[in-house]
């Protein structure tokens, strides 16, 4: 891996295994606007398919024929907002460490001077939640540049994200690796044109990934991968 000028990291369930704290947040926020929803983990799991928090409530209101007449665009986004404010509650009140194996990988890139960016399709309040609370202040610095959902028009399997971590670093596909941990993260990194290293996470644990550049169950096994050197 060390061939590579910069890693590209996903956020949920990537650096962390976050979604069951945004299912969490989503069912908070449904009870707080007076919603009778509620995405139980084996819902949430199908509803993971549809990237970006306020597509995945839309996508779930039309597939079940909820009413939608009072949900208007205005109501959703607000919904969302108290929903990221919530999920930014829970990560700072410690509910998610970062998956194992991410900080030897981010200390080791560092002595090599290899770059880190971020491209995620979650909202930046909740990528620097999670940065602040695992890596403290100096986390935010860490990573150069941070491509969030709100930063693009379309989000993954859209290679938008990826696109635009390569412009911002600068660097050509070629020369980046993208750590990823979904069908769609892969689907957007690959369009892109970068290699990708999946880490399976909990929510898309028995899902194929082919084309990769390697899939590991964590980032922990690249020593004994010997994908480290
Ligand atoms: C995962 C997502 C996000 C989160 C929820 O992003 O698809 O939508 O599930 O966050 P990634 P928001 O794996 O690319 O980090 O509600 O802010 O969208
Ligand atoms: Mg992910």
């Amino acid at each position: 891996m060390k061939r590579f000028a910069a890693l590209i990291f996903d956020v949920d369930g990537t650096l962390a295994e976050t979604e069951e704290i945004h299912r969490r947040a989503f069912n908070e926020s449904f009870a707080h606007f007076g919603l009778d929803w509620h995405w139980s983990v084996a819902l949430y799991a199908e509803l993971l398919l549809v990237t970006g928090g306020k597509e995945r409530m839309r996508h779930f209101a039309a597939r079940e024929g909820k009413p939608l007449s009072d949900l208007t665009d205005a109501r959703l986004a607000e919904l969302h907002r108290y929903k990221t404010t919530r999920f930014g509650e829970l990560i700072a009140a410690g509910a998610c460490a970062l998956r194992p194996g991410v900080i030897e990988l981010l200390n080791v890139a560092g002595a090599r001077n290899q770059r880190l960016a971020i491209a995620t399709t979650t909202s930046r309040d909740n990528v620097d939640a999670l940065l602040r609370a695992t890596l403290g202040e100096r986390g935010l610095g860490l990573f150069d540049p941070i491509v969030a959902g709100e930063d693009v028009d379309d989000k993954k399997p859209a290679p938008d994200v990826y696109l635009k971590a390569l412009d911002l670093l600068g660097l050509p596909a070629c020369e980046c690796l993208a750590i990823e941990d979904s069908r769609n993260g892969l689907i957007s990194a690959s369009a892109a044109g970068i290699p990708v290293l999946i880490t399976r996470s909990a929510y898309f644990r028995n899902d194929t990934f082919d084309g990769g550049f390697a899939v590991v169950e964590s980032l922990t096994d690249l020593v004994g991968q010997q994908l480290l050197p």
